[in-house]
């Protein structure tokens, strides 16, 4: 059989690192090279210190360990993207073009490169966003997913690069921590809740938005990226759904647990992003091409969370 080695690159961030410890599982320890800017001191295994923006650092690794696989994880989210948004596209495009040359120099077998739902703007209906509609994205992170969703498709038809992606919903999990995005209130909520403090909300209470619990996620990257290739219909990247709801929900699916917990509201600038964004995501493709199917709900994402965080917390709930 033949052996596969992976390059996580983002490896440090809230998916990277719950992903790195899955592959790990999948290929072995020794078979997974996690990347980025910089090593956290408690990390164990093979770990490579690369800046994505470097070409021929990126194709260094991927000669030294004969890489067949690269999950390219790295980016500037929705929220920190708009502090300065030439250099968020200057990260994005060029982190991901080095990775998709490299990749196609070296024959790279199969690269994941990720999409998110921040790539829909007010043009696509926001309920039940289609995977196929008019993409006019609010913001520059959800332009160059926009584009990034393009050049895979590019590579693909031109380079027959196998390159696979998801936009995933916003991602809640308790191992990790969010990274600059429109969607991290939804864990930072259950921090605060599980240390009994009030969480001060930067978003409207009604705003609705599509969400995916880490497990599922990972669960999903993983279903994709074993897929046979004749199953990848969509070479844009695939809808990806699993729960809706608002902070208003999120806080009675908390309070079900904790009853004290308490919420206020504080809107800032994420809520334009998140009101440009889809409520509901059709993924009928994805759940037909390759069998996608979430696991969680919000109730059942809820005790989940409650229960873990309080586990790391040391409080009792
Ligand atoms: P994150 O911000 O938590 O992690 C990104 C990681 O990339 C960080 O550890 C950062 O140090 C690293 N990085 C940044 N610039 C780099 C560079 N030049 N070279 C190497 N590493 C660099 O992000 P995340 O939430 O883990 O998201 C991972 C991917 O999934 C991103 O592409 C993101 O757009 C996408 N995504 C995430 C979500 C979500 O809810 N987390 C939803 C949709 C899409
Ligand atoms: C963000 O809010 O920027 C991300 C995403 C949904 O892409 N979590």
């Amino acid at each position: 059989m033949k052996v596969e080695n992976i390059l996580v690159i983002g490896a440090n961030g809230q998916i990277g690192s719950v992903l790195t410890q899955e592959l790990k599982k999948k290929f072995g320890n020794e078979n997974v090279v996690a990347s980025d800017l910089r090593v956290k001191p408690d990390f164990e295994g093979v770990f490579e210190i690369l800046d994505a923006t470097d070409k021929d650092v990126i194709e260094q690794i991927v000669v030294k360990y004969e890489i067949t696989q690269i999950y390219h994880l790295a980016a500037i989210l929705s929220a920190k993207g708009e502090e300065n948004p030439l250099s968020t596209w200057e990260i994005n495009m060029k982190t991901m073009f080095n990775v998709f040359e490299v990749s196609r120099l070296n024959n790279v077998d199969k690269v994941f490169f990720p999409s998110s739902i921040g790539v829909f703007g007010d043009a696509a209906l926001a309920d039940a966003t289609p995977q196929s509609t008019f993409l006019n994205p609010s913001t520059v992170y959800g332009i160059s997913k926009a584009a990034g969703e393009n050049w895979s498709q590019y590579y693909f038809e031109r380079y027959e690069l196998d390159i696979r992606s998801l936009r995933y919903p916003g991602i809640i999990g308790y191992q990790s921590l969010p990274g600059g995005g429109t969607t991290d209130y939804a864990v930072d909520i259950y921090h605060k809740a599980v240390n009994g403090e009030e969480f001060v909300c930067f978003l409207e209470e009604n705003t609705v938005l599509p969400m995916i619990f880490m497990d599922d996620a990972i669960r999903a990257t993983i279903e994709l990226m074993d897929s046979p290739k004749e199953n990848i219909k969509t070479r844009t990247s695939y809808n990806l759904a699993s729960m809706s709801f608002s902070p208003d929900e999120i806080a009675a699916a908390i309070q079900e647990v904790i009853p004290s917990f308490k919420i206020s509201y504080e809107p800032d600038f994420r809520q334009e992003i998140a009101a440009s964004w889809p409520k509901s995501i059709d993924d009928s493709e994805a759940r037909i091409d390759w069998g996608w199917k979430p696991k969680y709900n919000l109730d059942s994402m809820s005790k989940v969370m409650i229960e873990k965080l309080s586990e790391q917390y040391n409080t009792v709930v």
